[in-house]
């Protein structure tokens, strides 16, 4: 078989650089390890930015988000029981969308399925070749071996994919923090407490407040690296989300069985540099963010927005400009995101070996975001987003 670019990763990374170039005319083949009903199940972002919001709409999948989803003005961030609104509208005139990434995921299989376009899934054995001038790809499927010849490879396959490994160690350098904690995460059929998420600073640790829809509620609590999901029982969940809360929710927090539950580190992790010849990197391949940002799925958006522009240009104009800047220019904002995604979990979390001088700190930061307009600001800008 031979396509233009061969996707690695039919992830949301993968599905969305897919069907932006299958609008500029450009062929594609999606290979993806796990099977369909695997991928559609993954429960994990919530909050999309303008930009992916703008960047769904542009690859033709954004009908369903806009009468689904919901528009979100603002935030709250909650410690020692006050409330502090940081107002995306007022302070930096944009908002966020609350949708789920499985939604979003499920919008871009419909997609691919109606423009006829190849995803080969339970792809086995998946491996890069003749790299980083002559890229070619096989795989196994069905007890049968496959090669795929094409002019590009596009790594989508997520922080344990076969991609990242493909570039030479004497050129590959990456950088990681891992946090001493945990996010335990609940879903319940369940009005969400609040119309707005709730990110709590609390003695007992962070926790979070979201949602998917009326029904349907997203909570999470951070929780020792230690813990297992079996030693939290329904009640022990609902009990310890209740403490970490502003008492007016906890007051009204309606509760009722966990539908999925499950523990995820937490870490940062970025790998340079994201393009070795034909192979560009894309999404979790080369990054990981903790959470607390409600990064993760935007940035692998906004890499699709770079390379996506970078192909378009390559076939359209014959230009090879945009590709040999796509890994310069998708780091300079990953790097932004990195830094966010840090400095959230550094407020809002409790930290092991927290001194009484960083919890003063961790204080005064959250009084000074109370006080100061320029301080949300500062939040305001980088949560919803900053430009690509
Ligand atoms: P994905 O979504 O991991 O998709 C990668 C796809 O590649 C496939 N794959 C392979 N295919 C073929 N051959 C191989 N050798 C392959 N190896 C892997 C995988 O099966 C998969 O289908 O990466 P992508 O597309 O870059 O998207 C990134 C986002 O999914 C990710 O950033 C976010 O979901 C991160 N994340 C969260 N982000 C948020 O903003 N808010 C959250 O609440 C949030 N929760 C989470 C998360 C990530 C989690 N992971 C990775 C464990 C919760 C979890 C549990
Ligand atoms: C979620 O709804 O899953 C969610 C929302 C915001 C975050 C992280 C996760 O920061």
């Amino acid at each position: 078989m031979r396509t233009q670019v061969c996707i690695i990763g039919g992830g949301p990374s993968g599905l969305l650089l897919a069907q932006l170039l299958h609008r500029a005319g450009i062929d594609t083949v999606v290979l993806e390890r796990r099977d369909r009903a695997y991928v559609l199940s993954r429960i994990r972002a919530g909050v999309l930015e303008w930009g992916t919001v703008g960047m769904l709409d542009a690859a033709g999948v954004g009908e369903r988000m806009h009468r689904e989803g919901f528009v979100h003005g603002g935030t709250l961030l909650s410690a020692r029981n006050r409330a502090i609104r940081i107002d995306f509208e007022a302070l930096v005139g944009t908002r966020v969308m609350v949708y789920g990434q499985t939604e979003v995921t499920h919008d871009l299989y419909d997609a691919r399925d109606a423009m006829g376009g190849v995803v080969i899934d339970e792809a086995e054995g998946v491996t890069l070749h003749g790299l980083p001038d002559a890229p070619f790809v096989t795989y196994t499927k069905d007890g049968t071996e496959h090669r795929i010849d094409c002019d590009y490879i596009a790594g989508c396959d997520g922080f344990h994919g076969v991609s990242r490994a493909a570039l030479p160690a004497s050129l590959l350098k990456t950088f990681e923090k891992v946090y001493p904690f945990g996010w335990l995460g609940v879903l319940s059929e369940t009005p969400p407490v609040s119309h707005e998420l709730i990110y709590a600073n609390h003695e007992r640790g962070f926790a979070l407040c979201s949602m998917r829809n009326a029904n349907l509620s997203r909570y999470y609590l951070q929780v020792p690296l230690t813990d297992r999901v079996e030693q939290w029982s329904d009640t022990a969940f609902w009990d310890e989300l209740r403490r970490r809360i502003p008492h007016e929710a906890a007051d009204t927090l309606v509760t009722g069985p966990a539908i999925e539950k499950s523990i995820a580190p937490l870490r940062s992790f970025v790998a340079e540099p994201m393009r070795w010849g034909r192979l560009f990197l894309v999404g979790d391949a080369a990054h990981i963010v903790p959470p607390t940002g409600a990064k993760g799925l935007n940035l692998a958006v906004s890499d699709v927005h770079y390379l996506s522009q970078a192909l378009i240009a390559r076939y359209r104009d014959g230009t090879e400009d945009l590709v040999e800047a796509y890994s310069d220019r998708a780091l300079a904002r990953v790097w932004k995101a990195i830094r966010f995604s840090w400095w959230m979990t550094t407020l809002l979390h409790r930290f092991p070996d927290q001194t009484e001088f960083d919890q003063h700190i961790q204080n005064s930061e959250i009084a000074y975001l109370e006080h100061s307009s320029a301080a949300r600001t500062v939040l305001a800008e980088n949560y919803v987003g900053l430009p690509y």
